[in-house]
């Protein structure tokens, strides 16, 4: 693994993402070695080739939702990478690390405090955020800045729903997220890896979006905690980590809010970090992607959409703007 500057991990090159499948079947080599010798007997590799479904948890169904561009055609990730082959540095910076150590998280009583420029400050509990809104779902994109992509079926409502409910001031320009950061829940945080807490950021009018969703749930079901467990964001035409997981806080602000990755690496990490596939990473191209799920040794990697495929919906966002400059 590349180490930069002074900063215990960053996003690997291109070449070191290591392809789903091999990397799932060196997973499991590793537990049957592993295994092997705690029996005293030779490596055997476990007959199953595809983890076991775990515990289903609690259902939260979607209605379909009628925005825009909010179901995609794509076939969605089996559950098993989706929530097995994550990013969530708290937790670890290994794709397995979250699966395997975000089970402690505790995620109720859960509040989530609302400040700054709006008219309506104030916590909001779980059960309040729950009931704010129907939920629906969102089958999208999610493309990470390393290369790889997944389709998943989200369950949530518009962010809007709630930025209408707590009225941002005319001074609101920008909403941050503030994730948990709890050193007794979450191993990662040891490490120096990124500044703690987690904290992202959208511009008002990105945030209120249709298409941003406050998701609490995948597949039908709340969401696991390696998934951001109980709410997290999810803006599928950016590059995965501007979607904040565990959110313990949005703040309504004036300027342009620094955030984590920014503040690690502001050479290939900008605060606007749209899907832009003619804007290469500065270690790496960013005009392909592999798809999770389909990256067998000999699949072929996708041509990576522009704004991820949800150009018809946001571009007017960006009307005007030099996406090479604000990437
Ligand atoms: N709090 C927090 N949120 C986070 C991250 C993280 O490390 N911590 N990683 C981000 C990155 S880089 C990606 S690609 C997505 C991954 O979401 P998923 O694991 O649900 O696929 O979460 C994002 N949200
Ligand atoms: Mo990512």
């Amino acid at each position: 693994m590349h180490l930069l500057k002074d900063r215990g991990f960053v996003h690997p090159i291109a070449s070191e993402i290591t392809p789903r499948a091999v990397y799932a079947q060196r997973r499991r080599l590793v537990q049957g070695l592993m295994a092997g010798a705690a029996l005293g007997a030779l490596p055997t590799l476990p007959a199953q080739a595809q983890p076991a479904r775990p515990g289903k948890l609690a259902a939260l169904p979607g209605g379909r939702s009628a925005v825009a561009g909010a179901s995609t055609m794509d076939k969605v990730t089996p559950y098993t990478d989706v929530t097995g082959y994550n990013n969530f540095y708290e937790f670890g910076t290994d794709k397995s690390d979250p699966a395997r150590n975000a089970g402690r998280l505790k995620t109720r009583p859960w509040t989530v405090a609302i400040e700054g420029e709006v008219k309506k400050p104030g916590n909001w509990d779980l059960e309040s955020l729950l009931k704010l809104s129907p939920m629906e779902e969102r089958i999208y994109r999610l493309r990470c800045v390393e290369g790889w992509s997944m389709v998943v079926p989200w369950v949530g409502y518009s962010l809007a729903e709630l930025m209408r409910r707590v009225e941002p001031t005319g001074n609101a320009k920008f909403v941050q997220f503030v994730t948990l950061t709890d050193k007794a829940q979450m191993p990662g945080l040891a490490s120096a890896s990124l500044e703690w807490p987690y904290v992202e950021a959208l511009r008002l009018d990105e945030a209120m979006h249709p298409l941003t969703l406050l998701a609490f749930g995948l597949y039908g079901e709340v969401l696991p905690n390696q998934n951001g467990a109980p709410l997290r964001l999810v803006a599928p035409w950016k590059y995965g980590f501007k979607s904040g997981k565990s959110i313990v806080k949005i703040r309504f602000v004036e300027k342009q809010p620094k955030t984590s990755w920014e503040t690690a690496i502001p050479s290939e990490y900008g605060f606007y970090s749209n899907v832009n596939p003619k804007v290469d990473h500065p270690r790496w191209s960013q005009a392909t992607e592999r798809r999770i799920g389909e990256d067998g040794l000999f699949a072929k990697k996708r041509p990576t959409l522009v704004f991820n495929g949800y150009e018809p919906q946001v571009g007017q966002l960006y009307a005007g703007m030099d996406l090479k400059k604000f990437y």
